[in-house]
């Protein structure tokens, strides 16, 4: 049990305290999470002034995933691949902004973990102020005496050895888990730390929130079309109709789900046939969180930190949130899967 010794415990006081729990650690993970806090604290302090400086707007580039970036974007990735190359603790990062994995040279390439990141979640809300968050996921390397590799990125969730997001929201907020539950710091600017403000985090079994985008609602297979529809019912006794919250922001989704509990769903679709959102660097940190949390995230067919990624980008759908309403949508998912209409022949409902 941990005893602050006064009523702020800082990140880098909270990890080293912690560092205990890994007596194989000598204190490499503790130096990485620590370069991580400190770009999250750089990229901060950007977010926060986007509006006043030539921050906002379009990078006049796109990204691997053909989708336009945005300067934030942009500046997002370049603070974090730079906390990572001036440590010595990571050999490698996989990047949402990068085609390929970025290999560091000189004392990084020691380095004995890699890392996968989404700089920046949602920057398409960045021009209009809503909130957005940074994903990330830490291996340890597979590859010994040898240059990081593809074979070091392309491990299940369920080897993570640590996971976590930053949400840029009405505070910044830190939350990680190094697979001995979930702890969230929140940033004082008038100390420029991350303190420890929620600790050992669990996320409600059950919740009256879901998150999906409605508009794809006519390209979902039957299960979750069935599923909104339950939420949509009358039924007071099990708290229904639920609510629907869509940010736009998976990080704020999910956040907000993980402390009141609910369901974020992005299934697959006929512009996104293998779900939109991105295993290795957006759904198994996230997967990782959820689970150590009490929560479930699946792939509509199993646990999501099963599944062997075979691409660097490569997608996925996800469930995730809520033990009992992730394991209901699956229900409906399985009841329904021979009634799923191709999307691309779905008529008019
Ligand atoms: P859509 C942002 O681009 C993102 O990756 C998630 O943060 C967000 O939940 C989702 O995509 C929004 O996608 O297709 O509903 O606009």
């Amino acid at each position: 049990m941990y005893r602050p010794r006064r009523n702020v415990v800082t990140l880098g006081e909270f990890i080293i305290d912690r560092q205990a729990d890994f007596p194989y650690a000598k204190g490499e993970l503790s130096s990485l999470l620590s370069d991580l806090s400190i770009a999250a604290k750089i990229v901060n302090h950007e977010v926060n002034k986007a509006g006043l400086v030539n921050i906002l707007g379009e990078a006049g580039s796109e990204n691997v995933q053909g989708e336009s970036q945005k300067k934030l974007d942009v500046f997002a990735n370049e603070q974090f691949l730079a906390a990572l190359a001036s440590g010595s603790e990571c050999a490698a990062v996989a990047s949402e902004e990068n085609d390929d994995i970025i290999i560091f040279d000189g004392t990084s390439s020691a380095g004995k973990y890699v890392v996968a990141i989404d700089p920046l979640d949602g920057s398409s809300n960045i021009d209009v102020n809503v909130s957005i968050g940074t994903i990330f996921s830490i291996y340890r390397r597979k590859t010994k005496n040898m240059p990081a590799s593809m074979e070091d990125f392309l491990q299940r969730g369920y080897d993570q050895v640590a996971a976590g997001y930053i949400v840029y929201g009405s505070s910044t907020m830190l939350v990680y888990t190094t697979g001995n539950g979930v702890n969230g710091f929140t940033l004082d600017p008038s100390i420029g730390e991350f303190c420890l403000s929620h600790p050992d985090m669990r996320m409600p079994k059950t919740g009256s929130v879901y998150s999906v985008n409605q508009g794809n609602f006519i390209h979902f297979p039957e299960g979750v079309k069935r599923y909104i529809k339950s939420c949509q019912m009358d039924d007071k006794a099990n708290k229904k109709p639920y609510s629907l919250r869509y940010i736009g922001s998976l990080v704020s989704d999910f956040h907000r789900n993980l402390i009141k509990g609910g369901i974020y769903i992005y299934p697959p679709t006929l512009h996104a046939p293998k779900g939109k959102l991105r295993l290795l660097y957006e759904c198994n940190p996230l997967a990782m969180i959820a689970e150590q949390a009490g929560g479930k995230a699946s792939d509509g067919f199993g646990d999501i930190l099963d599944v062997q990624p075979e691409e660097l980008h490569q997608r996925i759908p996800l469930y995730i949130g809520s033990e009992a309403m992730v394991e209901e949508t699956l229900q409906f998912l399985r009841e329904f899967k021979d009634e799923n209409v191709h999307p691309s022949l779905v008529t008019q409902l």
